[in-house]
């Protein structure tokens, strides 16, 4: 039977953009495992979303002078267009805010409430006088009565990691108005998570495959005794506590967020059309949760308590995570990543200037798996130049570009008679590198993983090298022939052995490689059909010059100041009818469409708009190439023309954009190219 796997990833607050210290936490090695298991042929599913409620997103949205439902909005989208360009390949992205998420917490809430493991019990609080209110979580900071550290909120301390309530913290300040709280009585409900003492301990003991940092935080916590925690607060925004005595409390966000990871495959099921589907997912397979250490206690302890308090589904047992992977932190520069003090490389601001897969190498070569690493741009570089060009890049395309120019643009023949030992342990190694990659990427040592894509690279160059292709054929072209038919064939295998890891340019690789779709075991196959034709290879990376370098420390150092959440729009301004008139509008046609040589987004197009002009267009990520020849556009042709990555664009395309889809205009009816609009 195919593996059933269900991966999640950590649902980010959506209170502000994402960083690279994120990405090299919970997403980059979720995606590489389920890319790599995909192609494994496992039955995974990958699921996620933003976490919309609890104090982060209040006094967020408090801060930025908007309402939490509108920088909700603003972060889910955000968000969402960020993991896309990343290439981060969720079977579904959802929201703790929707009507599927607040029933399914609700639903929990009330089966381990009927179970008898919440209880409901007075509890003094911390309440602010001058504000009037109860203080949860980070509406409290102060010292942490555990390790001492100062300015720490008092939901968990980020220094030592402990889960705390705001009364324990010391000298205590309400983060509105700085005033001193004061205790006060109300109600809360709590889970009685020592109910689940014995059994988390029995289990925890029993994930002898687990990381050893994960399992040794959980028993000191299982250890301590396991205390009753409030899963409820006095909040407004969030989900309500659904009983009558409890409608003017929530759900603790904590309690719900790790809920959503069941809503969210609830929500991919519906959207299948197959409502029932998640419940294997969750009743009978494999489940993965990655997580950045900080959130450690929440998904291998409370979250499983929560779990065996619901008690059976539908007469089946809820799977209890089968590994929790937390990663440790990746720091910039030296120091850990923070958003208050703006020392932060933003996920946004980096795929503005350099493709994702640089990205998701770099990340992936410095993974802090079991120990904190740093981003630093000059080893970011080294490792673009060094390693992603000089090995990998270079291999693939001296390849490809010798069997173009010497075997007449195809894949020359393969002669088994003349195969030496070289030749043989050349195949024997490509025979077996996706075996030894995919075992390491199946026990999350992604970094190991691709160190040995590296090496493979490596010993690919090396067999290329000994084997002179260059002189040979001059002297024996069937011999060089088998060089490098089998060069490719090496090509082959590092371009699908290192897809994981970078997805876009791999599929540009196999593409030259005239390869498209496959499977984990063809990459121990030879595959490659003699005299079938290659295109004319393309560089697929190129070196990361020494002024970027200095021009992102130089940005890293002096940011620019941090954007508050923009919602409202301005309303647009009106324009008297004579500005309008002075706009040369056309209907044309489209006549050619090519990719621009310098811009992956971008499409360099002729259009007939009465005469022929060309343009820059952005619309590569919406529409193909083969869609849009003929194709009936309007255009604006009497703005002054603007140099697109070196190529002028004499007129701009009008397109509709409702934030998700963009459509090109046209004419309604079949009319001559330059018609004006008016
Ligand atoms: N939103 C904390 C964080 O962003 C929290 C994770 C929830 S996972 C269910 O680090
Ligand atoms: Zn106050």
């Amino acid at each position: 039977m195919r593996e059933r796997i269900l991966v999640t990833s950590a649902l980010p607050y959506a209170n502000g953009p994402l960083h690279v210290g994120h990405i090299a936490g919970a997403y980059l090695p979720a995606d590489t495992y389920v890319r790599y298991k995909r192609l494994e042929g496992a039955d995974i599913l990958y699921v996620g979303g933003t976490d919309e409620h609890g104090t982060a997103i209040e006094i967020k949205a408090l801060k930025d002078g908007v309402t939490p439902r509108e920088l909700v909005d603003f972060y889910y989208e955000d968000m969402k267009t960020d993991f896309k360009n990343l290439g981060i390949s969720y079977d579904n992205f959802s929201r703790t805010s929707l009507p599927v998420h607040h029933k399914t917490s609700q639903d929990f809430f009330l089966k381990i409430l009927k179970n008898g493991h919440i209880e409901r019990k007075t509890v003094t609080q911390a309440f602010c006088p001058k504000c009037n209110m109860f203080l949860a979580d980070r509406y409290v900071e102060g010292t942490c009565p555990a390790c001492s550290a100062p300015d720490q909120k008092g939901n968990q301390c980020e220094v030592c990691g402990k889960v705390l309530e705001p009364i324990e913290l010391i000298d205590p300040k309400c983060i509105t108005c700085g005033t001193t709280p004061e205790v006060k009585d109300t109600f809360q409900w709590f889970i009685k998570l020592g109910d689940f003492q014995d059994e988390l301990e029995v289990w925890m003991k029993s994930n002898k495959h687990w990381r050893p940092n994960v399992v040794n935080f959980c028993l000191n916590w299982i250890k301590e005794g396991l205390q009753d925690r409030a899963i409820t607060r006095d909040l407004q925004w969030g989900i309500k506590v659904p009983l009558e005595e409890g409608k003017d409390k929530v759900l603790y966000v904590w309690f719900e967020a790790v809920i959503g990871y069941v809503s969210s495959t609830k929500e991919w099921a519906e959207k299948q059309g197959k409502p029932d589907a998640w419940k294997d997912y969750w009743l009978d397979s494999k489940i993965v949760h990655f997580i950045g250490k900080d959130n450690i206690p929440f998904h291998a302890i409370m979250w499983p308590a929560f779990l065996l308090g619901y008690g059976e589904y539908e007469g089946r047992k809820w799977k209890l995570p089968y590994d929790v992977p937390a990663n440790e932190y990746l720091n910039i520069g030296g120091k850990k990543t923070s958003t208050s003090r703006n020392w932060a490389i933003w996920l946004g601001d980096f795929l503005k200037d350099f493709p994702p897969d640089y990205l998701r190498y770099y990340l992936t070569s410095v993974a802090p798996e079991s120990k904190d690493s740093d981003f630093l741009w000059e080893e970011f570089q080294k490792r673009i130049n060094d390693e992603l060009n000089d090995i990998i890049g270079n291999f693939v395309h001296r390849s490809i570009t010798f069997a173009y120019n010497n075997f007449d643009g195809k894949i020359p023949a393969l002669n088994r008679a003349l195969l030496d030992d070289d030749d043989n342990e050349a195949i024997k190694n490509m025979q077996e590198v996706g075996k030894r990659v995919g075992d390491l990427i199946t026990v999350f040592k992604m970094k190991d993983a691709l160190k040995e894509v590296v090496s493979f690279a490596k010993s690919c160059n090396r067999y290329f090298d000994k084997k002179e292709p260059w002189k040979l054929v001059k002297s024996d072209k069937e011999k060089a022939g088998n060089t490098i038919y089998i060069s490719l064939e090496l090509a082959k295998t590092l371009s699908m052995v290192l897809n994981p890891f970078l997805p876009f340019s791999t599929e540009k690789m196999l593409k030259e490689l005239g390869l498209g779709k496959f499977v984990w075991s063809d990459s121990a196959k030879l595959l490659l059909k003699s005299g079938k034709e290659i295109s004319k290879p393309e560089p697929i990376f190129s070196k990361v010059p020494d002024e970027e370098i200095k021009r992102q420390i130089q940005k890293l150092e002096n940011p620019a100041p941090m954007k508050k959440t923009l919602v409202k729009k301005e309303a647009t301004p009106m324009i008297p009818f004579d500005e309008f008139q002075k706009l040369d509008i056309r209907t044309g046609k489209i006549v050619s469409v090519e990719d621009h040589p310098k811009a992956d987004k971008l499409y360099v197009m002729k259009i007939d708009v009465g005469e022929e002009r060309t343009i820059v267009a952005g619309i590569k990520s919406y529409y193909k190439k083969e869609e849009l020849v003929g194709k009936k556009i309007v255009a604006i042709c009497n703005l002054e023309p603007a140099t697109i990555r070196g190529i002028k664009s004499e007129a701009m395309l009008l397109a509709a954009d409702d934030g998700k889809l963009v459509a090109l205009l046209e004419a309604d009816k079949e009319m001559k190219t330059g018609a004006k609009i008016r």
